[in-house]
C-alpha cells in the first residue's frame, strides 16, 4: 500500500513539473515574439515626424485637430462645418486659423475620408509664423466647381517669398516663385522631380482629382506670414483664390534624399487611397512604409 502512494506521489510530481515547464516556454516564447516585434524596423510604421526638420503637418483625417471656432475649442466633425482652425501637428505651433466668418473653409467628408474646402471666393487662413520651408507636399484637389477660372489659386506659401500654387488661369500649369524669383524642381503622384523652375506644366493638375504634388525649393522660402487658399495680402481677399479640397500638407525646413521624399510619398499615397497613381517602379507601389 506503500509503495502505491509512494508512485502516485511520483507520477503527480512529474505530472506537475511538466505542466510549469510547458507553462514558461509558452510565456518566454510569448515573450519573444511581442520584443521581436517591437525592435523588427519592418513592424514600424512610418510618420512625418520621423524627419526632424518637419514645420507643418495639417492632417484632416485627424478630427482632433479641426475646430469650428478660432480659438480651436469647438470641434469641427459634421459635413460642412466650419473649419477657422487646423492645428499643425508638426510640434512647431504653425497652426491655421481664419478668425473672420464665411472667410473660414468648411469641413468636407463626401468624397474622400476627409478634406478642408475652400469656396473660391474668399476662404482662406492666413497666420503669422516666421520659419523657413525648403520641402513641401501637399494632397488636394482642384474642384471644377468651385474654381474660379481668372484666379491664380495659392494651396500654400507667401506670395512675396515663394509658394506652391496650381495656376487655373492657364489649366495645368505650377507656380513656384510668387512675385519673388523662388525656384523649385516638383513633381507630382510619386513620379521624378522635374528640372528647375519658377512654374511650368512639365506635371500638369487637373480638375476634379485628388493628387499629391511636392515640391523642393531651390532655396529656402523665409515665410514670415503663411497663408493657404489665397494670394492675400499682396491682393486682396477674393482676387486670387483657390476653389477645392486639402487633405494633409507637410512642410520641411530642409532638402531629402531621393529614399526619404519616397517614404513620404508612400505614406501619403496609402493614406489617401492614391498608391494606384505612383510609378509603377516606386518603392511603395504595393507597399506602405
Ligand atoms: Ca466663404
Amino acid at each position: 500500500m506503500k509503495i502505491v502512494k509512494q508512485l502516485k506521489y511520483i507520477l503527480m510530481s512529474n505530472i506537475l513539473f511538466l505542466i510549469i515547464a510547458c507553462d514558461r516556454n509558452l510565456t518566454t516564447s510569448l515573450s519573444h515574439s511581442v520584443i521581436d516585434g517591437e525592435e523588427s524596423p519592418s513592424s514600424q510604421v512610418f510618420s512625418p515626424l520621423d524627419y526632424d526638420s518637419l514645420e507643418v503637418w495639417l492632417d484632416a483625417n485627424d478630427s482632433t485637430t479641426l475646430f469650428q471656432s478660432s480659438s480651436c475649442l469647438t470641434p469641427a466633425l459634421n459635413q460642412g462645418d466650419d473649419v477657422q482652425c487646423w492645428l499643425d501637428k508638426s510640434g512647431q505651433g504653425n497652426h491655421a486659423t481664419m478668425s473672420v466668418a464665411l472667410q473660414n473653409p468648411t469641413l468636407n467628408l463626401l468624397d474622400n475620408i476627409g478634406s478642408v474646402e475652400f469656396d473660391g471666393i474668399d476662404d482662406h487662413f492666413d497666420n503669422a509664423h516666421s520659419f523657413n520651408s525648403r520641402t513641401v507636399f501637399i494632397i488636394y484637389k482642384m474642384d471644377s466647381g468651385l474654381q474660379q477660372a481668372t484666379d491664380l489659386a495659392q494651396l500654400w506659401g507667401q506670395y512675396s517669398a515663394g509658394h506652391l500654387a496650381p495656376d487655373a488661369r492657364s489649366v495645368g500649369f505650377w507656380s513656384f516663385d510668387g512675385n519673388v524669383s523662388q525656384q523649385a524642381i516638383y513633381s507630382m503622384s510619386g513620379n521624378t522631380y522635374s528640372p528647375t523652375t519658377t512654374g511650368s506644366s512639365f506635371y500638369s493638375w487637373v480638375y476634379d482629382q485628388f493628387d499629391l504634388v511636392a515640391a523642393e525649393f531651390t532655396n529656402d522660402v523665409a515665410i514670415t506670414r503663411q497663408v493657404i487658399g489665397s494670394l492675400t495680402p499682396t491682393f486682396s481677399v477674393g482676387v486670387h483664390q483657390f476653389g477645392g479640397q486639402i487633405s494633409e500638407i507637410l512642410v520641411y525646413s530642409d532638402t531629402l534624399t531621393t529614399l526619404e521624399h519616397q517614404k513620404i510619398e508612400g505614406y501619403l499615397a496609402c493614406k489617401w487611397g492614391l498608391q494606384t497613381n505612383l510609378p509603377s517602379l516606386h518603392p511603395y507601389k504595393v507597399i506602405c512604409p
